[in-house]
């Protein structure tokens, strides 16, 4: 399973809601360099998707979640890159378990740092994925319960 059988890997990200915005930061990586894209990484194996989108968010950002649930799914294929892939991307939202928590830029080398950016503001550019979705009128808020 080298570089000559590449095989599908599965991401897991974090639209982390506060208010009216969500949490951003740019990227640094071969794929999406300089690109605003959410927290998250790759799910573990035995690793739940809850799990894994409170791992990284901790590891990434510092931050405890609550409230974590799925949102949707994506099929991400980079195939122009030097080095090809193809994430299937699980898109999960969250909150902050305490509101006044503070990210931090825990991993420098992958990330600028990390924003709270307003939905009808979004930075630029986004990482694509993200994009896609924004492009297609998606909206990671949850529908107000009208009960
Ligand atoms: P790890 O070593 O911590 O497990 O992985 P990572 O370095 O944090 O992985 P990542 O690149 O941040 O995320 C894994 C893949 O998920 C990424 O290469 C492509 C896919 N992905 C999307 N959209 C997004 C997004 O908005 N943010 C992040 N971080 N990854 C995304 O398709
Ligand atoms: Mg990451
Ligand atoms: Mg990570």
């Amino acid at each position: 399973n080298g570089a000559s059988s590449p095989v599908p890997r599965v991401g897991v990200v974090v639209f982390l809601l506060r208010g009216k915005t969500v949490l951003l930061g740019r990227r640094r990586s071969s794929i999406g360099d300089s690109t605003f894209a959410l927290p998250g990484g790759h799910l573990e194996f035995g690793e739940g998707f809850e799990e894994c989108a409170a791992r990284e968010l901790k590891e990434e950002t510092g931050l405890d979640l609550d409230k974590i649930e799925f949102v949707t799914v994506t099929n991400n294929l980079f195939l122009d890159e030097p080095k090809p892939a193809h994430y299937v991307t699980i898109f999960m939202r969250a909150v902050l378990k305490d509101p006044d928590q503070v990210p931090q830029t825990v991993e420098p080398d992958k990330c600028d740092g990390w924003g709270w950016y307003e939905w009808d503001d979004l930075p630029k550019p986004l990482f694509w994925p993200l994009e896609k979705m924004v492009q297609s009128g998606f909206s990671p808020f949850p529908i107000p319960d009208s009960n």
